[in-house]
């Protein structure tokens, strides 16, 4: 009885662990490719957003930038140049700026609020 309890515990512990690491070890990645890619700043709102930027908030849950995102990367786990420019052109949030207007304006094409002009710095050149 007390083993079985104790095992039980255990098998919980470590399955627990198991997902957390699995977690941890799948995510930052992806937000580290966007940010070398795309050269974001330590102090810009992208670099802020972390994961809100293909993701809704922190939540596992995609916005529509990160699931056009991920049907440019057709099935493979890791983000890469090619899928990041693969929806450059798009307007995933519908807001009416492409996603590579936005990123360049510091603003979020995951998310319909956030377009250049209103929320973000736009970048002069
Ligand atoms: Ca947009």
């Amino acid at each position: 009885m007390m083993t079985s309890k104790l095992f039980c515990k255990l098998l919980c512990a470590v399955s627990g662990l198991v997902l957390l690491s699995a977690t941890a070890l799948a995510l930052p990645p992806m937000g580290q490719v966007f940010t070398t890619h795309y050269k974001v700043g330590a102090k810009s709102a992208l670099k802020k957003a972390d994961c809100g930027v293909c993701h809704i908030g922190r939540q596992p849950k995609l916005n529509p930038y990160g699931e056009d995102l991920k049907a440019a990367l057709n099935g493979a786990k890791e983000l890469t140049a090619d899928a990041l420019k693969q929806v450059e052109s798009k307007d995933s949030d519908k807001d009416g700026f492409k996603n590579l207007d936005e990123i360049k304006a510091d603003t979020n094409p995951g998310d319909l609020k956030s377009k250049p002009g209103k929320t973000g710095k736009a970048r002069k050149k």
